[in-house]
């Protein structure tokens, strides 16, 4: 970098006064190392992924994702929806080459660097669960998925307490007096559906007709089976089958938004409202379930 500001000065001042080229020429060519102020940049490296709140819901909008090296912010990204099922953040952040002490611009990362993550939004900077786990800096041009939740997780239960809290207060069962009384496995309403489960699903865990779960089947006129399925805002729901459930292999599935409609392999993301999946009917013994994330 300074060798190029050097040459730039140096024609400005040789054009002027050639001794004065000569001086900072010669500069160059004895200490070249004086030169090197800076590292210098390299592709970017990505975080992506998926923030949600601390009930386990989607950001949709009012928030940013920040990516902090300590206390130096490296990137940030207001969400704005998401940016594909599932995804509703990519930080693109600076790569600096480690070449020399100072980064080429103060917010770049360097191989090996311990990053974490924060979430603004409109109540404030929130940690996130996830910050013990979120991947050291790798190599420039790598896209690192991290999903993070703005809430914290005393009881390392990967429930936010916060979402625990709220089932405590509900007040279902008296004796569940604090977050450690909650499990993830346990099943809080009595619906059928795990704690975590309806967390990860983004039903109420403290209401018993509430639960993910195909509401209605039908074949279709145009010999498809229908699947209808209330949907949450920001999850992203797919559809598998097995011919095997005894094996327990399942493998994405063809299905359309519409009877008539193309086939699709990939998630669709939830709007909150009812939803539809519709599957080509074949004559061969195929069992078929719901993934929401
Ligand atoms: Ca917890
Ligand atoms: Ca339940
Ligand atoms: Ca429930």
């Amino acid at each position: 970098m300074k060798a190029a500001i050097g040459k730039e000065h140096g024609v400005v001042f040789g054009l002027l006064h050639s001794s004065t080229f000569i001086f900072l020429l010669s500069s160059f060519i004895l200490h070249p190392s004086s030169f090197s102020l800076a590292g210098l940049p390299q592709p970017l490296i990505v975080y992506y992924g998926q923030a949600k709140d601390w009930f386990g819901w989607p950001y949709t909008d009012n928030a940013t994702v920040i990516l902090l090296r300590g206390t130096n912010e490296c990137a940030r990204q207001p969400i704005k929806g998401s940016l594909s099922p599932g995804v509703n953040f990519a930080l693109q952040v600076p790569f600096d080459d480690g070449r020399d002490t100072n980064r080429y611009v103060r917010n770049a990362v360097r191989a090996g660097d311990a990053v974490s993550v924060v979430v603004d939004d409109c109540d404030g900077r929130k940690t996130v669960m996830e910050n013990g786990t979120v991947p050291a800096v790798t190599t420039p041009g790598d896209m690192i998925l991290v999903n993070v939740t703005a809430a914290t997780d005393a009881d390392g239960d990967r429930l936010p307490d916060e979402w625990e809290q709220v089932l405590i207060d509900w007040g279902l069962h008296p004796n569940y007096t604090n977050i450690w009384d909650i499990n993830a496995g346990d099943d809080y309403d009595g619906d059928g559906q795990s704690n975590g489960d309806e967390y990860r699903a983004g039903t109420f865990a403290f209401l018993d007709y509430d639960y993910f779960f195909v509401e209605h089947m039908e074949r279709t006129g145009n010999g498809r089976l229908g699947l209808d399925f209330l949907s949450v805002l920001g999850k992203a729901y797919n559809l598998q089958y097995s011919t095997n459930l005894y094996a327990g292999i399942w493998t994405d599935c063809e299905y359309s938004l519409s009877d008539t409609g193309a086939l699709q392999t990939a998630p669709t993301e939830g709007d909150g409202a009812w939803f539809s999946f519709f599957v080509p009917i074949v004559n061969t013994f195929r069992a078929f379930r719901l993934t929401v994330r």
